[in-house]
């Protein structure tokens, strides 16, 4: 098919590794408290499984994000940099970052347009979203890694396909829902299903 194309591509846990670098920051700042390896990563919030362990445990895990340089700091995920630089550049797509700040704005906003800057180009920030509603926002396929998606919307345009991350990859997919395992899977085929 060759019917126009509009991608989302959410950010942390997509593009950007939040888990990753949350743990590497947080036993740097708390050496002596207990953490959660990836691999036992359960839920999407982390602060809600760290005060599962200890109840202040969820104080200190919301204080890592929270903190200057976090997000800007953020290492990409492999191949995530590069899928978006090829999407955009396929003809009849148009793709566009669409990620959810934390409410603590003063660095997370910032830091969330520097980082679009630094790896994917001045040019990207006209096509970056900031919105603590995703169903608001109107495209085709929307990639995320958070399996619940809900807002104002209730029917929203797009179709959620859920990537694959450390605090999802056991669960069971919805009926209907389909997946992209990592970058390494095969987004052209997903992207080609959605132009028919
Ligand atoms: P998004 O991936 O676009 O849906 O944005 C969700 C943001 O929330 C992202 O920056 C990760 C962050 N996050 C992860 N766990 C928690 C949590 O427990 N509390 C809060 N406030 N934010 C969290």
């Amino acid at each position: 098919g060759s019917k126009r194309l509009r991608v989302l591509v959410d950010m942390d846990g997509v593009l950007a590794d939040f888990e990753g670098g949350f743990l590497k920051k947080y036993r740097a700042k708390y050496p002596d408290e207990p953490f959660i390896n990836l691999e036992d990563r359960r839920g999407f919030w982390v602060s809600t499984q760290y005060g599962q362990i200890r109840n202040d445990l969820c104080a200190k895990a919301i204080s890592i994000w929270e903190s200057k340089n976090f997000f800007i700091e953020l290492d990409p995920l492999p191949g995530g940099v590069e899928a978006v630089k090829e999407m955009s550049k396929m003809k009849d797509t148009d793709v566009f970052i669409c990620t959810s700040p934390i409410k603590h704005y003063s660095y997370c906003p910032f830091e969330k347009y520097a980082w679009v800057e630094k790896h994917l180009g001045y040019e990207f920030l006209e096509h970056t979203i900031l919105t603590r509603d995703k169903t608001v926002v109107s495209g085709d396929i929307l990639i995320d890694d958070k399996p619940d998606i809900l807002g104002a919307e209730p029917s929203p345009t797009w179709e959620h396909v859920l990537f694959t991350a450390c605090h999802n990859k056991h669960l069971q997919p919805g009926p209907a829902q389909r997946r992209l395992l990592s970058w390494d899977d095969d987004w052209r085929g997903l992207l080609e299903s959605k132009r028919q």
